[in-house]
């Protein structure tokens, strides 16, 4: 079956079209608890994944797409959450507080619904976590929640889960399939959208003139593809002097963002910007500057991902923007859940809102940063 990828320009994000989030206060069983954590909101700044204010946050800034999915039609009988055990397939370690946050806020949500959570991490062993997710089938996961290290290569699982109806939600990178066959609904950043916002901070920062390199992330998932289409795509279109002169892998690691710096400084001295394609990249390139004898803002740097200590190199000059790609998904997936189970309607595509650090903003919303 091919893939049936979300149509961003029919669907822009930030519609009020989300099932969950527009009818989370009005119509829904699930309503009480979102609504009360919604009124708190104003309360303060999110100060991590586990904060009620983040948490309402994420489900009042989400949109969705207008294809939806019921239960009905997935094939399958409605339940309770409450009752139901989730389990959770987290891809990469977490040392990148990406996963960390990302974790915490699944493990939040199911603690807070009162769920019970099986988890497993691949730590980056794609044949690990196909492993990983017919261990928690076995152990009795009845809906299963994914961050999906590849996009391609899920049949097994896939298989196996429409043979014993578990419901699959995708969190933060995509699996190929088909919505409302192979999963419910895929949960994640408007990643394209993402590289052209870096790509807005990039030509700004260069006034539109010079040499850039990428530091691409890891091959094989829709995040590194979409993440490269909206930068290249934006500075070709606005930004003709502005040469894109280098692209290679740092595997989303702090050591492969280094290591890759350190061969750009060689082969490319002269170079004016660096789009890193996560923060943990980038802050293994301001490594490998400051190593050469580099001095803070030489090199114009535009990350994503929103990590604090990210926005903490934009305090400290040695980064220029951060475009935020949000991992809280607790809210959200544990809602799709909810809702899905008691027969609602759920979008196949949610789209997580993301904020963007820059020198204006970065030091009064370092608290926001995870
Ligand atoms: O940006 C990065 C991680 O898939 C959206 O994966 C995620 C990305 C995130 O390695 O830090």
């Amino acid at each position: 079956m091919t893939a049936q990828p979300f149509d961003r320009a029919a669907n822009p994000p930030r519609r009020p079209v989300l099932v969950l989030s527009a009818l989370t206060c009005a119509a829904l069983t699930l309503a009480a608890t979102s609504c009360a954590r919604g009124e708190d909101e104003a309360a303060g700044s999110a100060q991590s994944s586990g904060d009620p204010s983040a948490q309402a946050q994420v489900l009042d800034d989400a949109a969705g797409s207008e294809e939806t999915c019921t239960v009905g039609q997935y094939g399958g009988e409605e339940f309770d959450l409450a009752d139901t055990t989730v389990g959770f397939s987290q891809s990469e370690a977490e040392s990148n507080p990406f996963r960390i946050t990302e974790t915490a806020s699944i493990e939040a949500e199911a603690e807070e619904r009162g769920v019970e959570l099986l988890t497993a991490n691949a730590q980056s062993d794609f044949a690990q976590q196909i492993s990983d997710v017919q261990g928690l089938i076995s152990q009795g996961a009845e809906l299963l929640v994914i961050a999906p290290l590849n996009s391609d290569g899920w049949e097994p699982v896939l298989a196996e889960a429409q043979r014993e109806q578990i419901p699959i939600i995708t969190i933060d990178r995509q699996i190929n399939g088909d919505p409302c066959r192979d999963y419910v609904t895929f949960i994640g950043s408007d990643f394209v959208e993402q590289g052209r916002r870096a790509a807005d901070q990039m030509i700004e920062a260069l006034g539109g003139e010079g040499k850039v390199a990428i530091l691409l992330g890891t091959a094989g998932n829709n995040v590194t593809t979409e993440r490269t289409q909206g930068f290249t795509e934006r500075i070709a279109a606005e930004a003709p002097g502005i040469e894109i002169v280098f692209e290679q892998t740092g595997e989303f690691t702090r050591e492969g963002g280094q290591s890759v710096t350190e061969q750009l400084i060689q082969s490319e001295p002269d170079i004016d910007g660096i789009y890193a394609e996560n923060d943990e990249m980038g802050i293994g390139a301001v490594t490998a500057l400051r190593g050469a004898g580099r001095e803070p803002g030489e090199v114009a740097i535009v990350t994503v991902d929103g990590t604090r200590e990210a926005v903490q190199n934009i305090v400290d000059g040695w980064i220029h923007a951060v475009i935020e790609s949000n991992p809280r998904f607790g809210p959200l997936a544990f809602d799709a859940a909810q809702a899905f189970g008691s027969g609602q309607e759920v979008a196949v595509e949610l789209v997580i809102a993301d904020r963007e650090y820059d020198e204006s903003n970065a030091e009064s919303e370092l608290s926001n940063a995870y």
